[in-house]
């Protein structure tokens, strides 16, 4: 007899297949127009060898406490009291020794999408209700512009998918421009996972209303709705030059909408004194701006000539700022926009993001929240740029900037991570791992044995979204999903809810950490909450907890009409200031120029970054690494499945290069190659491909990072291309991370290949 199951990933909602305890299979959502293929690699990941099956203890550790944590060591299982007992007392210790300081519990990462069990939420909840600990700032999703966009938009909504709706899109728009492209496999996943797919459906639709697309990426996207879309290849890292380019031409031809930059900005005099050379004797026409980016002259003018003649929109992906000097595009683009003029306008202005996530435009009312489960203030208050973690345990004490003040970092003795796997996530890897044998004490909560969780000190086994009742949903998509229980817990693995609520008492916080409310209390919190909230703002009655858990979902009414960004701020920027320091747009900031910060200049302006194609650098490695999601596994999420592994050639990740780059190395399709820089080496295998640009090379992020243990200087042997990205914040202002920013060089693979099996460390009973 099969079970069929409803339940619930980032990449969509689907139904599990459940025969004699097993997952069988799944089944997508049947609202869900375009369903990921990564629902395909559930049930294998679920009964995979590389389950953590017992809580288990680093052996180095265990008997004396070593932190020579090689990725590679051998661990020792044990019952689950005693490591509970490890994990309460380690806890305990470094918190009476330096206090909330020395532990660290920003702990980054997506963890699963139902909401009750989302482990990072319950291991800030856990260390906050016990004193507090080191926080996280940001994301490395879009930290660069989340910190510029305040200084210019007065706010950073527009990250969270809350920029002009598709709808409005396709019943307004004449151009659309897409620096980044709209690479239709990223809106496959929504953070906490959607019932509906929708790009590919929206990008039809506007194909048949005869929108034109441009799309100006080193990359070329296809997909549905594509078909007839034009590609302007530009290097990596140089859409600044482009941006600040076309609106130098409108400028110079007297195109520039005066009376909207007049009546919604401040700056323009400054931005375009510096378009025009006055400050420096250098115009940034389009002919300056070709020798950086590429892009022909003439078609940088005559780009710029449509968009002033057409309704003109323009979206920027979040790669643009993940990226040495990141805040820089979004700026320009945001000045760019501003010079056209039709921001706020119905199907015109800039927007971020609508070919980076799922959800990104979606018509969703915002007066009902999404499923979340409450943070509490952290007491400590202390906490870092995301991704500086590695500057963090390096250098205790040292001193940096973030977004205008002056920071240090503490002297952390503990880190806690539970739904991260930083080992995939961070950048130049060699470095984290130098990084990571600083502190006492390691503590991870994994479902599979991730280099995180085999470069950790304690282990504890999290059951997977399928073995736990939940709740998910994304505040981007009106669905609310039910996540029903489909086995029972895999090997000794337990829910993150009760890990932490039995070290919450063992600490005598447990009231603190579960606010009262068991697992079953707080799935009807979370669902209460937006039943209310629908009631109250759309005065629509939702079914009682009980009739959406037997539905298995519930649909938010859709909003009343098409959301327009900026559109109040336009129609009477008097009395809809932004919350920006002159509550206008702000082209020129005097408050960023005010704070002297000489990376942080005071309004948009191209400098190269410290590596790009026009580096010194590109002399020897003259390709630049581009490393973008994968469409067959979320991050390091399923990466051993059999999507993403029947993706692989000659069992390795892909590197993408033109056609042309590989003839002139020799290497053929599929050829195993090295690909490395100053900072690492992996391996991977050759993908020719005329879709990416000369000069650039392409590999997804997520292949489970897998040194060579005899030899720590060795490639890499998944492919994981952070062996080789650049860690270094995009600016002292935004401090994100700088991973699209890497130069490397590719050669064919001489000699036997070195094996890369995926496997659990080697365990040892207590
Ligand atoms: N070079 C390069 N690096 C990048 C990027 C890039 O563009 N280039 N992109 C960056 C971006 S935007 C992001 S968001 C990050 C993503 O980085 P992460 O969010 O760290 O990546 P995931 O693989 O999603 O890691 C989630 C971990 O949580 C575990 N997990 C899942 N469910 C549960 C659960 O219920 N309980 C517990 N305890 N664990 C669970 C998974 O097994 C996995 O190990 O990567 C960043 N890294
Ligand atoms: N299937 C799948 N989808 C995902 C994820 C996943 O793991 N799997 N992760 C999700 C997450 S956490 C995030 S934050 C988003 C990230 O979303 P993005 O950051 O937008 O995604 P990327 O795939 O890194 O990059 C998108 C495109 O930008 C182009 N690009 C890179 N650098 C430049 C540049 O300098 N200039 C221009 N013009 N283009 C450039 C690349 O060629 C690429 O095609 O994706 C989300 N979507
Ligand atoms: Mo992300």
């Amino acid at each position: 007899m099969t079970r069929r199951v409803p339940s619930l990933a980032h990449w969509g909602a689907f139904t599990a297949l459940v025969e004699d305890g097993k997952v069988v299979g799944v089944e997508p959502f049947a609202r869900d127009p375009a369903p990921s293929p990564i629902l395909a690699s559930i049930p294998a990941m679920v009964h995979s060898p590389l389950r953590i099956a017992r809580p288990a203890v680093r052996e180095g550790w265990l008997t004396s406490r070593d932190r020579a944590r090689t990725g590679s060591d051998r661990f020792v299982e044990v019952p689950w009291d005693e490591a509970l007992g490890l994990v309460a007392d380690e806890v305990a210790r470094v918190r009476a020794e330096r206090g909330a300081d020395g532990i660290f519990g920003g702990s980054y990462g997506w963890s699963s999408a139902g909401r009750v069990h989302h482990a990072r939420s319950l291991v800030r909840r856990y260390l906050y209700a016990g004193g507090g600990c080191v926080d996280q700032t940001g994301n490395y999703s879009w930290g660069a512009a989340q910190m510029l966009l305040p200084h210019v938009i007065g706010g950073y909504e527009a990250l969270t998918g809350r920029v002009s709706d598709w709808d409005d899109l396709i019943a307004n728009t004449g151009l659309i421009v897409a620096f980044g492209g709209l690479p239709q496999k990223n809106a496959q996943v929504t953070s906490g996972g959607s019932g509906e797919h929708l790009l590919a459906g929206n990008l039809a639709k506007a194909r048949e209303k005869g929108i034109r697309i441009v799309m100006v990426s080193p990359t070329r996207d296809r997909g549905p709705g594509l078909e007839d879309a034009e590609w302007i290849p530009i290097r990596p890292h140089t859409d600044t030059a482009m941006l600040l380019a076309m609106a130098q031409s409108l400028v110079a031809a007297g195109r520039h909408d005066a009376v909207f930059l007049d009546r919604c900005c401040v700056g323009f005099e400054t931005f375009r004194d510096h378009l025009m050379g006055v400050s420096d004797g250098l115009a940034k026409t389009p002919e300056w701006a070709e020798g950086i980016c590429g892009v022909p002259a003439d078609r940088i003018a005559s780009l710029a000539r449509q968009a002033a003649d057409h309704r003109t929109y323009m979206t920027l992906t979040y790669s643009l700022q993940r990226a040495h000097r990141g805040e820089m595009p979004y700026w320009a683009g945001i000045a760019l926009a501003a010079t056209l003029g039709q921001i706020g306008l119905p199907g015109g202005g800039i927007g971020f993001g609508h070919g980076s996530m799922g959800g990104v435009g979606h018509p969703r009312r915002d007066d009902v929240p999404g499923p979340e489960i409450p943070l509490p203030r952290n007491p400590h208050g202390r906490s870092i740029p995301v991704a500086r973690i590695a500057d963090m345990l390096l250098e205790p004490g040292g001193a940096y900037r973030f977004d205008g003040r002056d920071e240090t970092y503490p002297d952390v003795g503990l880190i806690y991570w539970a739904g991260g796997n930083p080992f995939h996530h961070h950048q130049d890897l060699n470095r984290l791992r130098r990084a990571w044998e600083r502190p006492e004490t390691v503590i991870v909560h994994d479902v599979w044995w991730t280099a995180t969780a085999k470069a950790a000190d304690i282990v504890l086994p999290a059951t997977t979204m399928l073995e736990r009742d939940d709740v998910g949903g994304s505040s981007r998509d009106r669905f609310v999903l039910a996540m029903h229980k489909a086995i029972d817990p895999v090997g000794e693995a337990r829910n993150d809810l009760d890990i932490f609520t039995e070290l919450a008492a063992r600490a005598g916080v447990e009231r603190a950490f579960t606010g009262g409310l068991d697992a079953a209390g707080w799935r009807k919190w979370i669902y209460d909450r937006i039943r209310v909230a629908a009631k109250q703002a759309a005065g629509v009655t939702l079914p009682d907890f009980q009739g959406f858990w037997e539905a298995g979902f519930v649909e938010i009414p859709p909003p009343r009409r098409s959301f327009v960004m900026l559109a109040d701020f336009r129609g009477d920027p008097v009395h809809n200031p932004l919350k920006t320091a002159s509550g206008r747009i702000e082209i020129a900031s005097a408050g960023l120029a005010a704070r002297g910060d000489e990376d942080v200049p005071g309004h948009p302006l191209w400098r190269p970054p410290v590596e790009w194609l026009g580096a010194p650098a590109a002399a020897t490695h003259p390709l630049h690494l581009l490393t973008v999601q994968p469409a067959d596994r979320l991050h390091s999420q399923m990466a051993p499945g059999p999507v993403a592994q029947g993706n692989r050639l000659a069992g390795r990740e892909t590197i993408r290069i033109n056609p042309v780059e590989a003839a002139s190395r020799g290497i053929g399709p599929g050829d195993p190659v090295r690909v490395f820089n100053g900072r690492g080496a992996c391996i991977a295998a050759c993908l020719p491909d005329a879709d990416v640009m000369p000069g650039v090379a392409v590999m997804s992020t997520g292949a489970w990072f897998d040194p060579d243990p005899r030899d720590p200087g060795a490639a890499e042997r998944q492919g994981n291309p952070n062996v080789l990205t650049l860690d270094i914040g995009t600016s002292s202002l935004g401090q994100g991370t700088s991973a699209q920013t890497a130069l490397v060089q590719v050669e064919r693979w001489e000699g036997p290949l070195p094996p890369s099996r995926l496997a659990p460390p080697e365990l040892v009973p207590a």
